[in-house]
């Protein structure tokens, strides 16, 4: 079974050793649906402490917060939905085990300049910085001390569009980084799966991890989690309002 550790009144995401995060409550996850006790305090301002959750399993290491109100979060995806540019044609589409598929949903890379990233067949070249976006990014780091310079966007028109599993796990990719995911729209359900529990012939029973990521919230993907586990945004017909998430990377340039 999962734990979740809970919660820093910090507003830095404390480091491992620190006496903050030793002091941290550990608490369970539901087999299912998703963290059974929360935090239930808004994001809030951010001259407010972030209330930190600690999600933990073997070889996984996250941390989710709220951190944008509400009000903050309505103006970040409506903005974003004036600044940024999604790709098209050629560019809207990957590769898996050699065969080319539309993507299920739209995608966007930006970053600073002459960064390129490749995933799944294909690469991407980073857009320039918008304002809305530097802002995001200023505040996840502001929120965790890490430094970012590139950020793959992905909008979910609705409950359809979706992601399949895969890992993060790109040589190009600083290992000592997290990967900083921020969602703003519709909640929407977000499963970790062990490399090893797998399909049928899996080697081992290992509980997958479901999360809900929130409007307005953080999830910091900690090494060594993108080795060990899979993550996916399955399909929710349900859903029918968009949601668009930000994962916020650091590439590291000589390894291109
Ligand atoms: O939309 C999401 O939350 C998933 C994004 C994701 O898995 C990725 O960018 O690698």
């Amino acid at each position: 079974m999962e734990n979740c550790v809970l919660q820093s009144q910090n507003k830095h995401l404390p480091t491992k050793n620190s006496p903050e995060r030793r002091d941290w409550k550990r608490m369970k996850l539901e087999d299912d649906d998703g963290i059974q006790e929360k935090d239930d305090t808004e994001g809030g301002e951010f001259s407010h402490p972030i209330p930190w959750q600690k999600i933990e399993a073997e070889g996984l290491d996250c941390d989710y917060a709220l951190i944008f109100s509400k009000k903050e979060a309505d103006e970040l995806f409506e903005h974003l939905e004036e600044e940024v540019v999604y790709s098209t044609g050629e560019e809207a589409k990957v590769q898996v085990y050699g065969k080319v598929y539309n993507i299920p949903r739209k995608q966007a890379t930006y970053g600073d300049t002459d960064l390129t990233y490749k995933y799944s067949g294909v690469t991407r070249s980073a857009c320039p910085w918008t304002p809305t976006l530097e802002n995001i990014r200023d505040a996840v780091t502001k929120a965790t001390g890490h430094t970012f310079n590139f950020v793959l966007i992905n909008r979910y028109k609705d409950g359809l569009d979706h992601m399949g599993e895969h890992r993060d796990d790109e040589k190009e990719l600083d290992p000592a980084c997290p990967i900083a995911s921020v969602s703003l729209g519709a909640a929407r359900d977000f499963i970790f799966r062990h490399r090893d529990a797998r399909g049928r012939n899996c080697s081992r029973q290992i509980e997958p991890v479901k999360l809900e990521l929130a409007h307005g919230s953080l999830l910091l993907m900690n090494p060594p989690t993108n080795t060990f586990w899979y993550h996916s945004l399955p399909v929710r017909k349900k859903i029918l309002q968009p949601r668009i998430n930000l994962t916020f990377r650091r590439i590291l340039k000589s390894k291109k």
